[in-house]
């Protein structure tokens, strides 16, 4: 019988960290340097603010609407869901997806309110696609108030962003995904280089390994 050739699938990588870390420079800049490098690379932001249920939560996020903490949380979730078979059939195709904030960030976030576990807010993020690499840019609380001023939109307040910082350390304990820590106060620069050294290496891996299920 002929050999079937299996194409390579891509990556996933998932940046992460504090609201001005960087990570939306440094999404842009890793899919850029990847195709440049002959890598078919895509970008996917969460939330994605496109779609009808992104709508509701741009909405939510610059407090035209309100939701119920629970609800707004599964809009989130259901938000990331709805992207599920595109990301797959990327991956599936070879196109590695850089993505900006995931699961983790909305682990982070609404376990930041009052009566919300960790527990609670993983569940519905169960299972979706596991990520082969996890970054975390890391800023040091002067670093970041040097960066300026937050944003008008919901959760742009030093105390609420503490609770977060103190929950994605929490989420860095997680053995089960591959985190790696950068080093965010470095130059654009210096930290695109890390993070596109680390990158490279994450799609080679995941060239060999099936892709999982987060959390499952
Ligand atoms: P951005 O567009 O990257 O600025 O993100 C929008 C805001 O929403 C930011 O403050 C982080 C927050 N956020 C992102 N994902 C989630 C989530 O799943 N749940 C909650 N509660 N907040 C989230
Ligand atoms: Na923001
Ligand atoms: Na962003």
């Amino acid at each position: 019988a002929a050999a079937v050739m299996a194409g390579k699938r891509g990556a996933l990588i998932v940046l992460e960290g504090m609201d001005r870390a960087g990570k939306t420079t440094q999404c842009k800049k890793l899919v850029q340097a990847l195709q440049q490098s002959n890598r078919p690379a895509d970008l996917i932001t969460f939330p994605d603010r496109t779609t009808p249920i992104g709508q509701q939560i741009s909405a939510y996020l610059k407090s035209d609407t309100d939701f119920e903490d629970h609800a707004v949380h599964l809009l989130f979730s259901a938000n990331r869901w709805e992207m599920v078979p595109l990301m797959k059939r990327k991956l599936e195709q070879g196109v590695t997806l850089v993505v900006d904030r995931y699961a983790f960030s909305g682990v982070a976030f609404s376990s930041a309110k009052q009566g919300f576990s960790m527990d609670w807010c993983r569940n519905p993020e169960v299972g979706l696609p596991k990520p082969d690499l996890v970054l975390y840019l890391q800023l040091s609380p002067a670093e970041a108030a040097l960066r300026g001023q937050f944003g008008d939109e919901r959760y742009e307040t030093s105390a609420f962003q503490k609770a977060v910082k103190q929950n994605f350390e929490q989420l860095l304990k997680d053995s089960s995904v591959n985190w790696q820590v950068i080093d965010a106060s470095q130059s654009v620069e210096d930290v695109h280089k890390d993070i596109t050294d680390r990158s490279h290496k994450a799609i080679i891996r995941a060239q060999s390994l099936p892709l999982g299920e987060l959390w499952k």
